[in-house]
């Protein structure tokens, strides 16, 4: 087999592997459940092999939607153990009204990149024609009050509004969980004694316990956990009592990126007032995002909401005007130079182009350690997406060669070593797979 087929075919594979029948499990391993942010990007692999599984993975993680329109980071597989923090941490059911009885789930919310991938499945159905794309035309007016209601959620429930920034109560909902983004506002989050004792399990499952976050991180991250169960989950409560509130210019981003793409969507089904409403939430988003560019040094920073102070950190979310899309012609240029350059995917040790979470010149930057320094391939899909709708095609195409470079190994890991190229953290990762497959489309 020639590369790019036995890439192809490998990915599929993995997809197929990771499958329950109902669902896409993030990790064989790590994540034996769905994750929110996951799936989307699963579903967007899967429509270049199988539509009906693309669609199938999408209405799976919807059955797990609060009657507020909260769209929960996990879905939980009753038949699966092995991942903590699991559904009885987690007692959403038992503690908000809003939560479904069944399936289980999280209280906490990932990147809303479930319009993008809607998008994306159409456009491939209707490229493909004939029952199929019939088929998927039903689905997606059926889907659509669904994803509806989350968008409205965030707005009505997330937006700040001093900044119009999304709020997040936990690092877990950025995607980027132990990012030096967070760093500031972690160290303020005291953990109290009643902390339930625990063991990690996610250590067990990477071949070195480096490559994740530390014990005192954890810490943090379930003692956030208790605090959203004490407010039973609601955002105007946590606003009160939380100890973590921070504004997400990279969630923000795409949050605003997906409320164009479904107001696209509202138009289609001919829902003109959604459609006025949605665009209202995208130039909200869009604008707070470039609001929240740091003159200095080009790239976006997130905000501390406790302490209304901007988080200027070297992080690839730095970059998430790029991905908002819509940006004045200057500053694309300059966030685009950026990206290929040597603070980043051109850094002179690296072994392939590509833009690592944290720049390999911040303090902060650890090559081997989850979101402080690896390549993320979905993160790379991300913004290759973005780039080749911004008018950007040879950044773009640039990244997707490299990263495919770098995905012949066939491990498709959930991050790579940027200047060795080895694989880290969980192997044969659902997402990883998925970016290769849309590229190879
Ligand atoms: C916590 C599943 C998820 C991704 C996140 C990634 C990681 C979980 C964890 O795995 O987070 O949600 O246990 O580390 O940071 O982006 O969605 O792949």
């Amino acid at each position: 087999m020639t590369g790019s087929l036995s890439i192809a075919a490998r990915a599929a594979y993995i997809l197929r592997d990771n499958s329950t029948g109902l669902i896409t499990k993030a990790a064989p391993a790590l994540y034996p459940h769905q994750w929110s942010w996951d799936a989307a990007f699963n579903a967007i692999g899967l429509a270049a092999v199988d539509l009906p599984r693309a669609r199938l993975e999408l209405d799976s993680l919807f059955s797990g939607q609060w009657r507020n329109g909260l769209l929960p980071h996990i879905v939980f597989d009753p038949a699966a153990d092995g991942y903590w923090p699991g559904p009885a941490q987690w007692e959403c059911a038992t503690l908000s009204e809003e939560a479904p009885s069944a399936p289980a789930t999280s209280g906490i919310i990932d990147p809303p990149v479930h319009a993008i991938a809607v998008d994306r499945i159409l456009a491939v159905a209707r490229a493909a024609g004939g029952p199929e794309a019939e088929r998927t035309e039903a689905w997606a007016a059926h889907l659509y009050p669904k994803l509806l209601a989350w968008h409205r959620f965030l707005a009505r429930d997330r937006a700040d509004k001093q900044t119009g920034l999304i709020t997040l109560f936990h690092g877990w909902e950025s995607g980027t969980d132990n990012s030096p983004r967070w760093d500031a506002p972690y160290a303020a989050v005291e953990v109290g004694p009643s902390l339930p004792s625990y063991v990690r399990k996610d250590k067990a499952h990477v071949a070195n316990a480096g490559q994740r976050p530390t014990d005192r991180e954890y810490d943090r991250y379930l003692w956030l956990v208790e605090e959203a169960k004490r407010a039973s989950y609601d955002a105007g409560l946590l606003r009160q009592t939380g100890s973590f509130q921070v504004g997400d210019v990279l969630f923000t981003a795409i949050f605003a990126r997906a409320c164009d793409l479904l107001a696209k969507l509202a138009v289609h089904l001919r829902k003109a007032n959604d459609a006025a409403e949605l665009k209202d939430f995208a130039a909200e988003a869009r604008a707070a995002v470039f609001c929240h560019v740091d003159e200095a040094s080009g790239l976006a920073a997130d905000v501390d909401l406790r302490t209304e102070t901007w988080l200027r950190t070297e992080t690839i979310a730095g970059f998430a005007p790029l991905i908002a899309g819509g940006m004045p012609l200057e500053l694309r240029r300059r966030q685009v130079d950026m990206l290929l350059g040597q603070r980043w995917a051109g850094h002179p040790s690296f072994k392939y182009a590509l833009p690592p979470s944290t720049s390999p010149c911040s303090s902060a930057y650890n090559p081997a350690c989850y979101w402080r320094g690896p390549v993320w391939p979905v993160f790379t899909w991300l913004l290759t997406w973005a780039l080749s709708r911004s008018s950007e095609p040879g950044a773009a195409s640039a990244l997707r060669e490299a990263s495919l470079a770098q995905l012949a190994d066939e491990t498709f890991a959930e991050y790579y070593h940027p200047v060795t190229g080895e694989p880290l953290g969980s192997l044969h990762q659902s997402w990883t797979a998925a970016a290769a497959l849309d590229w190879l489309f």
